[in-house]
């Protein structure tokens, strides 16, 4: 099928996700190497195979619901799915948080506040179990009223993180002022670690950076012993990658949380 078509398809199926429950939350450790655990487990869009949908990867699926301006009902379900993780008896007997991910275009929405608050309540779940990913994908700029809507999410007792740092829009200004409390390095500073000494030097800023700001960092995207190697000698104890865990089905968390870690 040519691309355009393709396109033109998933738009059309877009809309069947959520109310249909073709969407299968996967969720992916952060693993913190002081204490040999895991520290968090983010939760990550997947889209059922089959039902007729066309096979797109989840960043695609995405950026098409932003586009269509149908990333709130996406976003939310997400949301859900972090709530009734945390809800779940293995989690609950464990000091695991759940990281979630928020678009930038769901802060535009006045009723997002009562809506995650409402959705954590339901599952009778704390918010500071709960980190909100935001991507540096769009513009957070200095919006006064995305910088009060992230204060209200955090005076809630959310946290949040900044995600995939060093490579979107997001200038320093960004962590000056808004109430960031995580910021994840973007994957592709990992991947170029063995080859690039300016990959290197910019992990070590970026994480001296964050430490120096009271940001815990985590490094994304950590695929090889080698990248381990390099970035447990910088410093960094917060790791997340396919060398650590694949994301795996949220149903399947159980199993997830008995195997053991490579580390
Ligand atoms: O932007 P964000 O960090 O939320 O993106 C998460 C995406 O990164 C997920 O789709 C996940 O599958 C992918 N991912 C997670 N770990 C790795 C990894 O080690 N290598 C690569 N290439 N992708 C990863
Ligand atoms: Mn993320």
């Amino acid at each position: 099928m040519p691309a355009s078509l393709r396109r033109l398809h998933a738009l059309r199926c877009l809309h069947r996700l959520v109310p249909e429950g073709l969407l299968e939350p996967h969720v992916q450790p952060i693993v913190d190497l002081h204490t040999g655990e895991i520290a968090a487990l983010e939760v990550l869009l997947r889209v059922r195979g089959g039902a007729g949908l066309p096979d797109l990867p989840p960043e695609h699926w995405i950026a098409l619901a932003e586009e269509e301006g149908c990333i709130e009902s996406i976003g939310l379900a997400m949301f859900r799915a972090g709530c009734e993780l945390l809800a779940q008896p293995a989690l609950r007997r464990c000091p695991i948080g759940v990281n979630v991910n928020l678009s930038v275009l769901q802060l535009r929405s006045p009723q997002l506040l009562d809506q995650l608050r409402g959705l954590a309540e339901a599952s009778a779940v704390d918010c500071a179990a709960i980190c909100l990913e935001l991507t540096e994908s769009h513009q957070l700029g200095d919006d006064p009223e995305l910088l009060q809507r992230l204060d209200r999410l955090a005076a809630c007792g959310f946290n949040l993180a900044l995600d995939d740092f060093g490579t979107g829009y997001a200038s320093l200004a960004v962590l000056r002022s808004f109430p960031f409390s995580h910021v994840k390095v973007d994957r592709s500073f990992v991947a170029d670690l063995p080859h690039s000494s300016r990959s290197r030097a910019l992990c070590q800023v970026m994480l001296q950076m964050g430490e120096a700001c009271g940001l815990t960092v985590t490094a994304e995207g950590v695929e090889t012993a080698e990248q381990l190697a390099l970035l447990q000698a910088m410093g960094f104890s917060r790791l997340q990658g396919y060398l650590f865990g694949r994301p795996s089905p949220a149903a399947d968390v159980e199993l997830l949380l008995t195997a053991p870690l490579a580390l």
